[in-house]
């Protein structure tokens, strides 16, 4: 990274114009906050431990140190005699555990609004995906025959809970796996039963004094993520997909420049759609619109705010107002007249922001309240009443809205919504839809593999810059990048999601598919609960055939290059687990016991064919990817791209 890159906050500059706004407003930014502190050396390397009250102790390698002797390593202890291979490996599971936590409670909450919507009706819910729901009633062992679809969705829903508390056994998902794939897990105790009792299970080994042999307690930290990834995370994305609709390609826009100074700006905020799908409706509402003009607005201009946001915007078109670390600079704009935020990635500084720009900040769900917000509980049997209430605040708030207010021009257009669905129609078309295409594309060398680059903003890192630098430096080396969550959101800032991106910054291969095709060569596949549909994705292209029989054989690699959050880390660890060599960037949480790092930097390679790795530089990282592509590329036989040979009339007379 160049070293004025490395002392910028941002490399968008419409986040620049606000950064120097909320300068000049005395508003204080998670930029200065990471500014004014530095990260606490001794946790970041996760040598602190502070799970019991004769702590907190600190076990950090001696200063300057990468190994130890026997005798300093003997010494290196918790007042509990816990080892500091114990104290990293628990700080390391016990974040999988809470972000495996995070997604699959949001799973379980759409799976209990399924099963509402099958057994009485919500009003402002329907099951928008017929087909989705009857391939899930197959999975799930429900019975089709000649029940309605309502009876269905309602078995199916009932169904999924029952995944959340199942005793024993394993997740059902788990079948959708590679066959080898579903051996691996077996063959190393990791197959995950019920997702609540891994996760309870996690907590209870990582307690003082139970699970003190490192290894093992990494082994739980992979059963969990995968209750997420093939669980939690999975539920959520297919009944999402039944409730709302599965994701098709829909044009969109993103960055501040979206927020309209004549209409009530609503910006909805975090991770579950299910009240944001009611705000959009109640949107159009006739009486809701004729207060707004009443009010003397144009209208009222939803836009999204991280996760939410791309759900929103996947199903229906809503602007993206940016990533995790513009939430802030949203307010600063001063023309936001509510944020309506559910769960997940809101800060707590949003109250204390919001009161110098006459905002209304709304908590929604019964899980999150922030001390300074307006409390509005959600809940689904009167969705359409909550969410006009929130809309009438904001309409309140437009009429008291200040002078302060600036709106940046910045917003590009991109396209998202690429479901597997979409992917696998987009490929192989209608009637023969299928991953052959891109299967023979890779085969042929055309696309030099697939990377999965996702993940959060890190305010340690220049807000964008890691992730657009590694999905320029893949895209250039014929990578087809899939994307999720704030790191889809960098992208599409950068103009990388949109189909002339291919001719413009993927090499020659990569863009002459993507043209021929009509994609971006980095295709936006939704929120973080949807890293699940690369896990789809990736299994899809072992069934087509020709790169191997299981995920660890395919050209593919994982990365989330600026992470804050450990739901990013249990994506990480579930995408390892499922074998794909995956590169974190920002910082390594582990580094403080060199045996924990090597075991899941290289260890996990025996045990699930892929590792960790980390690298802070893109470019490096891309590399990292780019080589272990070729490798997997090498060892299928198909390491020389063949170019396609044309027949022409000639030729094919010769035949
Ligand atoms: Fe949060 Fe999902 Fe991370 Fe963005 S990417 S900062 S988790 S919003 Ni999942």
């Amino acid at each position: 990274m160049a070293e004025t890159e490395k002392n910028i906050k941002s490399i968008d500059p419409t986040s620049l114009e606000m950064i120097e706004k909320a300068a000049c407003d005395g508003v204080s930014l998670s930029f200065d906050r990471a500014a004014a502190m530095k990260p606490c050396p001794i946790g970041e390397v996760g040598s602190c431990c502070k799970i019991c009250s004769m702590g907190p102790c600190r076990v950090p390698l001696p200063k300057g140190k990468t190994s130890e002797t026997p005798e300093e390593k003997r010494k290196r202890r918790g007042v509990c005699g816990a080892t500091a291979e114990t104290i990293a490996a628990r700080n390391f599971v016990r974040m999988i555990a809470a972000g495996a936590a995070a997604h699959s409670d949001h799973g379980r909450a759409v799976a209990e609004l399924l099963k509402a919507v099958g057994e009485d009706g919500v009003i402002g819910y329907e099951i928008r995906d017929e087909q989705k729901l009857l391939a899930l009633a197959m999975d799930f062992g429900v019975e089709i025959g000649e029940r309605s679809i309502k009876e269905i969705a309602a078995d199916v829903g009932r169904k999924a809970l029952e995944e959340f508390g199942r005793h024993s056994g394993e997740i059902t998902f788990v079948k959708r796996a590679p066959r080898k794939r579903q051996e691996i897990w077996r063959k190393n105790g990791v197959t995950p039963r019920g997702i609540d009792r891994e996760i309870v299970e996690l907590m209870h080994r990582t307690h003082a004094g139970v699970d003190m042999e490192y290894h093992h307690i990494l082994q739980q930290g992979v059963r969990a993520s995968l209750a997420d990834g093939w669980g939690g995370s999975m539920i959520a994305t297919e009944l999402q997909d039944v409730l709302f609709g599965t994701p098709t390609p829909t044009l969109g826009q993103i960055n501040l420049g979206v927020l309209k100074e004549d209409e009530v700006n609503v910006i909805i905020h975090g991770h579950e759609p299910i009240l944001a799908e009611v705000i959009v409706a109640a949107a159009h509402d006739r009486e809701i619109v004729k207060l707004a003009t009443d009010a003397g607005a144009k209208g009222i201009n939803l836009a999204g705010q991280c996760c939410t946001a791309n759900e929103m915007l996947m199903r229906h078109g809503i602007p993206l107002a940016g990533n995790y670390l513009q939430q802030e600079l949203s307010l600063v704009t001063g023309v936001v007249d509510a944020m309506v935020v559910d769960v997940q990635c809101i800060m707590e500084s949003l109250p204390d922001i919001a009161q110098c720009y006459q905002t209304k900040i709304i908590t929604t769900s019964p899980k999150a309240q922030i001390a300074g917000a307006t409390h509005v509980e959600f809940d689904e049997h009167h969705a359409m009443e909550r969410a006009k209430d929130v809309l009438k605040m904001a309409i309140e708030a437009y009429t008291r809205r200040g002078k302060n207010i600036m709106i940046p021009k910045g917003k590009t257009d991109l396209v998202a919504g690429f479901s597997h669905e979409t992917i696998n129609y987009m490929m192989g078309g209608l009637f023969r839809a299928s991953y052959r295409p891109l299967n023979d594309n890779i085969i042929n060398g055309r696309i030099r593999g697939v990377a999965g680059v996702v993940g959060c903003n890190n305010a340690r890192v220049p807000h964008n810059q890691v992730h657009v630098a590694m999905v320029k430096e893949l895209i250039k080396n014929d990578v087809l990048v899939l994307q999720t969550g704030c790191s889809a959101m960098a992208s599409a800032m950068a103009g990388l999601m949109v189909p002339e991106a291919a001719r413009l910054y993927a090499g020659e291969g990569l863009a002459s598919v993507c043209e021929a095709v009509g994609i971006p060569p980095v295709l936006h596949l939704g929120s973080c609960v949807d890293n699940s549909r690369i896990l789809v994705a990736a299994t899809a292209m072992v069934k087509d055939g020709g790169l191997g029989d299981d995920i660890s054989d395919l050209p593919v690699a994982g990365a989330a290059p600026e992470w804050f959050s450990e739901k990013a880390l249990t994506i990480g660890q579930y995408f390892v687990a499922s074998g794909v060599f995956t590169v974190f960037g920002a910082t390594w949480p582990t580094t403080g016991s060199p045996e924990v790092t090597e075991h899941l930097f290289a260890g996990f390679e025996k045990l699930y064919g892929a590792m960790w790795a980390f690298e802070a530089d893109p470019i490096k990282a891309a590399k990292l990817m780019i080589d272990h592509i070729d490798k997997k590329r090498h060892a299928l036989g198909i390491s020389k791209a063949r170019e396609r040979v044309l027949f022409d009339m000639a030729m094919r007379r010769e035949l």
